[in-house]
């Protein structure tokens, strides 16, 4: 991208205006998914023609660093040439065959490579599919029906995980969505994030019951959450006691906080793992996995029924394969992407200390968020009371300058080791001129 085109002055969005017009009349919002939309932060969604490196240019000619990354998978940049070229090769061997092939054992067994834990692992085709089948397995295996789920997480949008929801349902203040119907929500059970008491009390409470506990034990949907000190770690050991599969959702923080995604940073072992975003290096594609006494439970092997036609699919293999890869045989890319993150926050920080603007960052890794508000940030309740009309303006102030941040404050940052210092220092530059 030529610097000067980056700094020139931000052009109206018409063709983006233009489009959106034309989307909502054939598509609900205009969006193929709810939180694309700005509806939190206002305005109009920009329509993106291409995107590179760290940077998305949109239909009207303006270029942005961007801190979305299709909300998690450009770990490594957009349009990363060995994807790309990975995608180009394998298509001309087809686009999908709905048999096995070699790329499927390929896939499983770099992932048990990289993530610890994983005895057997089934493919599928969103971090949602994931989601819901790792639930639906845990009450074949324990044959109990009820889950907890803690406030402000996203597991995907099953029924039973629409539940005070966080990512777009929060983002969207929906309080119970319609279409889930009273008994589903009834087996879902929720308490608030780092609430270990409240784990307790809803154990008690149902006695066996309790199939399972599912995670995010490093939450993206409400912004950035981190566990407190010894919360996975209880939550483990009150699921061992108590015949609960323990879930961790790392569709987000998998592959991206490190190899062995918050399994490996934590050293905690859940029972059940969902992935999704990086392992399918931004094609389609969500996987669950984890202990053989439990996955052996799923069809053809067991009886708990879960398919899917282009589960699989050997063009996602291949680009997920390929990302994965990168990884795998780069693992100094986790470190530069923790210094880049860092020196980003750093930077923020002091610019927005430096306008008096009452402000917490959370951030591990590459996931961070900025938050309007002088309390930690250690819940949904948390991220809930923190100014967000405030922060709706600083995310049109960064848009109009270039920036691209995910538009609601109950999204996560990401960070893509594709960022340079100078992008680094421009989004500083940008935040030290917001005036509320
Ligand atoms: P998908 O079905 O959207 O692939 O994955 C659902 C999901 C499951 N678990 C976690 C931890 C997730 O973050 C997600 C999806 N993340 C959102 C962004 N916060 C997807 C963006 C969107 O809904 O458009």
């Amino acid at each position: 991208m030529n610097e000067s085109n980056f700094l020139a002055k931000h052009l109206p969005h018409t063709k983006s205006k233009a489009l959106f017009e034309r989307a909502q009349l054939h598509i609900p919002g205009g969006v193929n998914s709810p939180v694309r939309a700005f509806k939190s932060v206002g305005g109009t969604p920009i329509f993106i023609k291409k995107a590179k490196g760290a940077y998305l240019y949109d239909e009207d000619g303006n270029s942005y660093i961007e801190y979305i990354n299709s909300w998690g998978p450009m770990i490594l940049g957009h349009a990363y040439q060995p994807v790309v070229d990975a995608i180009r090769a394998k298509a001309e061997d087809s686009t999908s065959f709905g048999a096995p092939t070699e790329l499927e054992i390929q896939m499983a067994e770099l992932i048990k490579k990289m993530a610890p834990n994983i005895d057997l692992i089934r493919m599928v085709n969103s971090g949602t599919e994931a989601c819901m089948s790792a639930v639906r397995l845990a009450r074949g295996y324990t044959n109990r029906n009820k889950i907890i789920k803690f406030e402000g997480c996203y597991h995907g949008h099953a029924d039973a995980f629409l539940v005070k929801a966080g990512s777009g349902v929060a983002t969207l203040n929906i309080q119970s969505v319609p279409g889930v119907q009273a008994h589903v929500a009834q087996d879902t059970l929720t308490c608030a994030y780092n609430d270990i008491e409240g784990v307790k009390n809803l154990i008690a409470s149902n006695p066996n019951e309790i199939a399972a506990i599912i995670i995010e034990p490093v939450a993206g949907n409400m912004g950035c959450i981190l566990p407190l000190p010894g919360f996975l770690k209880s939550l483990r050991e009150l699921c061992t006691q108590q015949g609960i599969v323990l879930i961790f959702d790392e569709v987000m923080t998998g592959f991206r906080l490190a190899r062995g995604g918050a399994q490996e940073l934590y050293s905690i072992d859940a029972d059940l793992i969902t992935f999704g975003k990086i392992i399918g290096g931004g094609l389609p594609v969500g996987a669950f996995g984890g202990k053989r006494a439990i996955m052996e439970n799923i069809a053809p092997l067991g009886s708990v029924y879960q398919a899917g036609t282009l589960s699989g699919n050997p063009i996602a293999m291949t680009a997920g394969y390929t990302l994965l890869k990168e990884l795998e045989d780069n693992p100094i890319i986790y470190s530069e992407l923790e210094a880049k993150t860092k020196t980003l926050c750093d930077g923020i920080q002091a610019a927005l200390k430096k306008k008096g603007i009452a402000h917490r960052i959370n951030q591990l890794g590459s996931m961070m968020s900025v938050h309007f508000g002088s309390h930690e940030i250690n819940n949904f309740e948390d991220a809930k009371t923190c100014d967000n009309n405030l922060f709706n303006k600083f995310f049109h102030h960064m848009l109009s300058n270039g920036v691209y941040l995910p538009p609601s404050a109950f999204e996560s940052w990401f960070v893509s080791n594709a960022l340079s210092q100078a992008d680094i220092q421009k989004t500083i530059e940008v935040t030290a001129s917001f005036n509320p």
